[in-house]
Parts: structure tokens; C-alpha cells; sequence
């Protein structure tokens, strides 16, 4: 057993600098050391020994072992070290070359203006609520008062799914505005409640400079006992002056909407002419009226009012407890304003010239 073991180990030593591939060293090494490999052929050798000749041999394998595996380590290193060399030296890479500048993206100025509006709305404990774009004619009109038979409902030219009208709740359809929300919220969480609902609304409008098919609303809704519309002039002018980062004045006009009872429109003092509709002409150096208000003084900006009892009565809130306003105002005009964008439609056409601008 001794010589075998003696002429496995001349053997390794012998071939093992012959060897120049990693994959050359395993093979061999599964010949040495695997499970029917000449080393443990040997080894099993070891049972038919005497009891005084056992210990010797089995001390000189284990020797041997050592001694081979180590062979077969250093082996290895070497040829991982060769093969490092000759790629550093062989494969040339010019680290003087301009590297590829990665295309980053960034989030659509929409959504930024959206966030910034959610934080300002949380901030004066609003929560950040979802509607559905694809709703039902009871939700987008008649829980809102605004019934079949309704002129209300022409002013909102209306995408109809081509789907069969549910007996309860009428055909489906691309929501026109996100009051709807207010009815599913009201119905999921009850009064009190505070919260906005931004989200995509749709009409099949004629399109131009501010109207598009699709864009955004954000809806807000504050249901409490006591409340009064005083409230929301508070919320509007602390809102607007955080948004536009300048003081921001706000007035109620009387307005009509079926939802709000009574109902308002909301204006803001217009921020490029300091609320006073004029402005000094830069060519002429003459006083003009302000392009922005059209010389108001004013920016129309959102509908509003106290919520209609029917509505609440919808949202199966009781109108003779609880009391609360609503508004709805247009993201993308509002970013027209804040950006002085003078067209809606490139908001979403997707040319990354605008967008890039917004970084
Ligand atoms: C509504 O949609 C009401 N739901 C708002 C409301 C909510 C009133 C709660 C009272 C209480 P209106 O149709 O005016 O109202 O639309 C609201 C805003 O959406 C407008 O002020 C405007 O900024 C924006 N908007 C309307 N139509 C378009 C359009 N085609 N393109 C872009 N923005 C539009």
C-alpha cells in the first residue's frame, strides 16, 4: 500500500504542472480524490491491513492527502493568477474614453404638482383618498342630484362604455369629474371625514389650448358637525399661498353646481399682477390690463359649496347632524398657471422636450 500510495503521489506531482486549465486541474483531481478515484481505491485498502500496520499507513495517507491537496491548491492559484495577467495585459480598456451617460428619468410635472398638493393637504389633516375611473351613472350623476333628465348632465359630454346598463346603477362610463368619490368615501368611512381625491377624469370635449379629453381633478371634502364655507376659505388661501410659495388672496362668486347647496366658485388673486388687473406694458412702458386675469384682478379657479343634503343622504350620512363643503378644481390648469404653460395639450403628449424642462 505504501508504494502505491508513493507512486499516486509521483504521479500528481508529475502532472499537475502539466495541467493549464482549471477545468483540466478538476477532472484530475476527481481522478485522484473522487469516489472511485485511485487515492480512495487505495485508501479502502486500509481494512485488510494488520492492527500494527494500520496505523502507519493510514498516517502516511493521510500525509499524502494533505500534501496532494495542497499540490493541487497551489496549482490552481497559479493558473488564476495567469489568467488575470494576461487578461489585464491583453484586454485594453481606455479609461480616457467619455463614458455613457444613463438615461434618468424623472416624475411627469403633473404628478410632481400632485404631490406637492397632497403634502400641503396632509399637512392640514387631509387624507390622500382613491376614486374609480370607470364608474357607474349613479355615482358620476344621480347620487350627486344630478338625475337622468338633468341639463347638468350635458355640460359633462360623457364617454359611455359599450357594456349592457346595470338595472341599479345605470351604464358604465369614464368618470367626468371626481365627485364621485365623495359618495364612495362617505359610504366606506362614515363622518366625520376629511380628505382629497386627485385622480384622471375624462369628457369628450372639443379640444383646444385648455380643454383636453382627459385630465386631472382633485376633489376635496370635509364633513363635520358646525361646519360653515368660512372654513374652506381659510383651507383655500392657506393651501394657495403654500402652493404658489407668495401671499394668495381668495373670493367666493355665487355658482351652480346640483351636488352643492349653496354653491360657489372660487378666484384667486391673480400673482402676476399683484391683484390689481394691471400690469406696465415692457415695450411701451404704458399700463395694461393684466394678460393672466384678463384685467380682473382674479383667477377663476375651482368649484365649490356645501354639500347638497341629498348628497350626504347618498353617502348614508345624516344631513340633519352633519354639515361639510366640497370643491373640485383641474390639475393641469392649475399647472398652467403655475408654469405659465400656454397650451394644455403639451402636458400629455409625451414630448420629452416639455417634460425635461420640469427636472
Ligand atoms: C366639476 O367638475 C365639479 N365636480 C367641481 C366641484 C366639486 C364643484 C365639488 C363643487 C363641489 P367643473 O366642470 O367646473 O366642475 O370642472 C372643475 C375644473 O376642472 C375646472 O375648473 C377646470 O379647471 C377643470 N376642467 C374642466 N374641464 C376641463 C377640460 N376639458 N380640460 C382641462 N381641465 C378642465
Amino acid at each position: 500500500m505504501k508504494d502505491k500510495l508513493e507512486k499516486i503521489k509521483k504521479e500528481v506531482l508529475e502532472t499537475l504542472p502539466k495541467l493549464d486549465s482549471l477545468e483540466a486541474i478538476q477532472e484530475f483531481d476527481v481522478k485522484i480524490f473522487g469516489r472511485k478515484g485511485l487515492m480512495t481505491d487505495v485508501m479502502s485498502g486500509m481494512k485488510d491491513l494488520s492492527k500494527e500496520d494500520k496505523p502507519i499507513i493510514g498516517k502516511l495517507g493521510n500525509e499524502i492527502k494533505n500534501e496532494l491537496e495542497t499540490a493541487f491548491e497551489i496549482r490552481r492559484e497559479v493558473i488564476e493568477k495567469e489568467a488575470l495577467e494576461k487578461s489585464l495585459t491583453e484586454d485594453w480598456i481606455d479609461l480616457t474614453a467619455p463614458g455613457k451617460m444613463p438615461e434618468i428619468g424623472t416624475v411627469h410635472p403633473l404628478s410632481q404638482t400632485q404631490f406637492e398638493v397632497e403634502n400641503i393637504f396632509n399637512s392640514m389633516g387631509f387624507t390622500v383618498a382613491d376614486g374609480l375611473e370607470v364608474e357607474s351613472e349613479y355615482y358620476n350623476f344621480d347620487a350627486l342630484n344630478i338625475p337622468g333628465h338633468h341639463p347638468a348632465r350635458d355640460m359633462q359630454d360623457t364617454f359611455f362604455l359599450d357594456k349592457k346598463a346595470d338595472d341599479e346603477f345605470g351604464k358604465l362610463l369614464l368618470r367626468t369629474h371626481t365627485s364621485p368619490g365623495q359618495i364612495r368615501n362617505m359610504l366606506k368611512l362614515g363622518a366625520p371625514l376629511r380628505l382629497i381625491i386627485p385622480g384622471r377624469v375624462f369628457r369628450n370635449e372639443a379640444l383646444d389650448a385648455t380643454h383636453e379629453h382627459t385630465f386631472a381633478q382633485v376633489e376635496g371634502l370635509l364633513i363635520d358637525e358646525n361646519i360653515s364655507i368660512a372654513s374652506l376659505k381659510g383651507v383655500m388661501k392657506e393651501f394657495l399661498t403654500k402652493l404658489f410659495k407668495a401671499e394668495v388672496d381668495v373670493r367666493f362668486r355665487p355658482g351652480y353646481f346640483p351636488f352643492v347647496e349653496p354653491g360657489f366658485e372660487l378666484d384667486f388673486s391673480c400673482l402676476i399682477c399683484n391683484g390689481t388687473g394691471k400690469r406696465i406694458g415692457r415695450n411701451c412702458g404704458k399700463e395694461k390690463d393684466c394678460r393672466t386675469c384678463k384685467g380682473a384682478g382674479w383667477v377663476e379657479f375651482m368649484g365649490s359649496g356645501m354639500v347638497h343634503p341629498f348628497v350626504l343622504k347618498s353617502g348614508g350620512i345624516d344631513p340633519e347632524k352633519y354639515q361639510g363643503w366640497a370643491f373640485g378644481f383641474g390639475l393641469d390648469r392649475l399647472l398652467m398657471m403655475r408654469y405659465k404653460i400656454e397650451d394644455i395639450r403639451h402636458l400629455r403628449s409625451g414630448d420629452l422636450r416639455f417634460v425635461k424642462q420640469f427636472n
